[in-house]
């Protein structure tokens, strides 16, 4: 059957099928129009050979038809059964994540604590060793610093142009602020020595001990510096004598020494070694022919020789013919008796 025909019965059908009562309504017509809507839309489907648009343009007329009728209940679906086993390990494994990113946190934090910790004790040491830096002398040394004391003073380290100096203060004696650069005391130490130990220094801080010639022109150079040596003889006696100046060059005037005027109790036996330079066991700086700081076993700032030696041999023992052995302090005890104790120190006086 043609389209056309199909459409043609279908027309007769709504017209004559239709209820006499219903026929002349204009809802009747309505329905027939939608059938033959309907009908258009079926056969352009099936052939597909109508243009979208004869149809789209035929359908403004259309409206919305009645609801059907409702359809059949639905069926009753299966009771619902909860997996608490699935929900316990789901919620298992998140506490999982949650306690390993917790665990990382804490671990981040230790570190982050011992970063800090890490940190304050570098802070700490900046600092303290700023505030050492400032300390140039044993004037201005603070107890907390001392890297040992004793019933006079103790060690310390002070500072001078970025250099650190180690160096034993006496904070007793005659008001202190003492830089002692020469102890005897036992004959522990041995003082025949080379130039070059003589200049770099050496013994023991606490015990018998030479600061050193070098250091000894760094912390003399700048600022005006008192001398004051102590004497104690094998008896128990004792004695000392001051300086108003003191200072020792450097290594091109072979740490020439220089002092100012003398006061005290164990008489001058420094002003005729002043201005002398130094003179050891293997470097003869004096003014005698022979050599006095290898016949008399120490370094000193010898003459032709010596009115003082307190570097030489603690048991007296040396050659008579540079003078007396031992350590000699001629205007207290002349010759034939070496000392028992000597302390040789200095410290700012301006
Ligand atoms: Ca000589």
């Amino acid at each position: 059957m043609q389209p056309g025909n199909a459409t043609l019965v279908l027309f007769l059908s709504c017209v004559v099928f239709l209820p006499p009562t219903r026929s002349s309504s204009q809802a009747d017509l309505g329905l027939c129009s939608q059938v033959y809507l309907m009908h258009q839309y079926c056969t352009r489907q099936k052939i597909n050979n109508i243009p979208e648009d004869d149809f789209v343009s035929s359908r403004s007329g259309v409206r919305v038809g009645k609801a059907g009728p409702p359809g059949p209940p639905g069926r009753r679906g299966e009771a619902a059964v909860i997996n608490y086993t699935k929900i316990f390990a789901k919620m298992e494994q998140k506490f999982g994540d949650i306690k390993l990113e917790f665990d990382k946190k804490s671990l981040m934090y230790d570190e982050m604590a011992e970063q800090t910790k890490r940190n304050q004790i570098l802070i700490e040491e900046l600092q303290k060793n700023m505030i050492q830096t400032t300390i140039v002398d044993c004037q201005t040394v603070k107890p907390e610093y001392a890297k040992s004391t004793d019933e006079k003073g103790g060690v310390y380290d002070i500072f001078r142009n970025n250099k650190r100096y180690e160096v034993y203060c006496d904070l007793t004696t005659d008001d202190g602020g003492w830089i002692v650069f020469q102890r005897r005391q036992d004959g522990s130490e041995n003082f025949y020595r080379t130039w070059n130990d003589y200049a770099k220094g050496f013994g023991n801080k606490t015990g018998e001990f030479w600061l050193g010639l070098d250091a000894l022109h760094a912390l003399t150079l700048n600022g005006e510096y008192e001398l004051r040596i102590d004497l104690l003889d094998k008896e128990g006696n004792t004695a000392y004598a001051k300086y108003s100046t003191f200072s020792v060059g450097g290594k091109s005037t072979n740490y020439a020494m220089n002092v100012g005027s003398y006061s005290g109790s164990a008489g001058d036996s420094m002003a005729y070694h002043n201005g002398m330079p130094f003179s050891t066991r293997d470097q003869d700086n004096d003014k005698w022919s022979l050599h006095c700081g290898d016949f008399t076993r120490g370094g000193w700032w010898f003459k032709s020789c010596m009115h003082s030696h307190l570097n030489g041999n603690y048991n007296g023992e040396g050659d008579s013919r540079a003078g007396p052995a031992g350590l000699y302090w001629h205007h207290w005890k002349g010759s034939g008796h070496s000392l028992g104790g000597t302390e040789m120190m200095f410290r700012k006086s301006d």
